[in-house]
């Protein structure tokens, strides 16, 4: 991923030498936040907009709070089972339409793909001090992996303030438990809680967003929150409130492409509850080892097609890096993120 990141960055600042005078586009990169922000913008009356987001994440090592913990200290806390490695995709339908200029609603379906690599420790801590004399015991290793339909997310984006270069809408959204949180492991049981599709609950999702435009020049400021309305999913849990906070600032370096960078914070709780007799075999079997607090950097780039076959469509690309971590418990840390979405608007 890093190799992809310096070539990104020399493929940018070519294009930035290359970059004459121009007039302001009306159809305009910046006018969308960096890839990973949603509920960012609005839209004119009667228009509509169809997009598609995806985003990946890779967890690939343990962490205790701050610090990096090596798998035989996670075993010693009384593991069997560890993970090597873990993703996350999320496909997401973007649908957009405005009411009227101050009223934009939205609706968003999703889908979600989770794999795992675990490794099973055995013939060690069984109570009988069995070492062996060989410091570890065996291991055995499996994939596994669950995917289908995500949450559902319903929601308003009411515009409180606009004087053409300042804007602030608030956004008020509903996610429905269209996810499954049921899904089971080859044996029959309940998965990680982090491999289930959705919260299972309903939940609340207030945010604020406020973008600034001068020029080629274009930043903005975004409040979010979620809360779960339900104190329990059917599965006896109910996932910990998030708050995050967005900054980000973008360049226009010509008219069909706008460079971002963004901070990105987010404050997670802890899983409330848990499975019904449930042993933990690994950490993320744990909802203790749940949530944490994380600042994570992107850089971005969004394209808006000015002309040609693909004239109206845009594109936005963003990696996210995590800066600056502190896990609840023992978690794998997530090492990468990249956020894509591809849209089209139309009246
Ligand atoms: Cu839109």
């Amino acid at each position: 991923m890093s190799s992809i990141k310096i070539l990104l960055a020399f493929l940018l600042s070519v294009l930035t030498s290359l970059v004459v005078a121009h007039e302001t586009p009306t159809f305009r990169p910046e006018s969308h936040a960096a890839a990973g922000v949603m509920s960012d913008h609005m839209h004119k009356k009667g228009e509509w907009m169809i997009g598609y987001r995806f985003s990946s994440e890779k967890y690939e090592q343990y962490y205790s709070g701050s610090k990096k913990l090596s798998l035989a200290s996670v075993i010693d806390s009384g593991y069997s089972m560890t993970s090597s490695e873990m993703t996350m995709d999320m496909h997401m339908l973007d649908i957009m339409y405005a009411v009227n200029d101050d009223l934009t609603l939205m609706l968003m379906p999703m889908y979600m793909t989770m794999d795992m690599d675990m490794t099973m420790h055995m013939g060690m801590d069984m109570g009988m001090g069995m070492d062996m004399g060989m410091g570890m015991g065996m291991d055995m290793s499996h994939s596994h992996g669950t995917s289908g339909l995500g949450d559902t997310i319903i929601s308003a984006l009411y515009r409180i303030q606009n004087d053409g270069n300042n804007q602030t809408h608030l956004s008020l959204g509903i996610s429905a438990p269209t996810g499954s949180v049921t899904k089971k492991n080859a044996k029959g049981k309940l998965t990680h809680y982090d491999m289930q599709l959705g919260s299972g609950t309903w939940d609340f999702l207030p945010g604020i967003t406020y973008t600034g435009f001068s020029g080629r020049f274009s930043w903005g400021g975004q409040l979010q929150y979620k809360t779960s309305l339900e104190g329990r999913n059917k599965s006896g849990y109910s996932l910990g409130d998030e708050f995050d906070v967005s900054a980000w600032a973008a360049w226009r370096v010509a008219p069909w492409i706008s460079l971002s960078s963004r901070i990105h914070y987010s404050d997670k709780a802890r899983i409330d509850g848990a499975y019904p007799n449930f042993m933990a075999m690994s950490p993320s079997d744990d909802t203790n080892n749940y949530g944490g607090e994380f600042t994570t950097f992107g850089i971005g780039a969004n394209f808006a097609m000015q002309n040609g076959p693909f004239a109206g469509i845009r594109v936005g690309i963003e990696w996210e890096e995590l800066i600056d971590e502190h896990y609840n418990g023992i978690q794998l840390g997530r090492s990468d993120k990249i956020n894509l979405n591809i849209s089209y608007s139309f009246k």
